[in-house]
């Protein structure tokens, strides 16, 4: 059975949620980020993780969303489609221009490292609103990031908007929240595990 190890408060969501999309059992190993028990579970320490059957561990929660939806053939476009190459620039762009601010953001709330000189703050946040007013104006008119059918880049920005609510970062904007709002109305959110 796949084991998710990462605390479902952070980045694990992604492949919790993603394992329910495809009703597939697995077990979750509550692990919370930057402690010894990181390290003594992942190489580097580094989470989120899956174990596969055979105890190989993959990192980082973009690869194994592609890795689960190429394995089963789910919530992606074949390869060498235009389709395809939509849900990547999605994943790519969140990546860099969310996903990024939104983690230094959560260490400045959560107080890990040095407290942050307040233009560094203020930087920060500008970059993080920058990032999801960009991704505001290039919502497509379907209903997905990448056509009529949900995708893994609509898990990654699915939960971004989600991490973001959480840490009182989450734009005004009604296309975004719209769009959360849709996300919300999937079983696989609502089933997957937070904790
Ligand atoms: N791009 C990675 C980011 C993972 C990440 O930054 N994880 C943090 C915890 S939230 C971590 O474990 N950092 C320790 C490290 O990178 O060594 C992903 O999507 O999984």
């Amino acid at each position: 059975m796949y084991k998710v190890i990462g605390y479902g408060g952070t980045r694990a969501f992604r492949l919790l949620w993603m394992l329910e999309e495809l009703h597939i059992p697995h077990r979750h190993d509550r692990v919370m980020p930057f402690t010894q028990a990181a390290h003594d579970a992942v190489p580097g320490g580094r989470l989120p993780a899956l174990e596969l059957r055979d105890g190989t561990i993959l990192q980082d929660s973009t690869a194994i969303l592609s890795f689960l939806a190429d394995r089963y053939g789910a919530l992606t476009h074949p390869p060498g489609s235009v389709e395809r190459a939509v849900q990547e620039g999605w994943m790519h762009r969140v990546a860099e221009r969310i996903d990024s601010p939104l983690m230094n953001w959560t260490s400045f709330m959560q107080g890990r490292g040095p407290p942050p000189v307040p233009a560094v703050r203020a930087w920060v946040a500008d970059c993080l609103a920058e990032g999801f007013a960009g991704a505001a104006d290039s919502l497509p008119d379907t209903p997905w990031l990448a056509g009529e059918d949900f995708t893994i880049a609509d898990i990654v920005l699915g939960h971004c908007l989600h991490w973001a609510e959480r840490y009182q970062a989450l734009p005004e904007d009604a296309r975004l929240r719209a769009y959360l709002a849709r996300v919300r109305q999937r079983p696989a959110y609502l089933a997957a595990d937070s904790s």
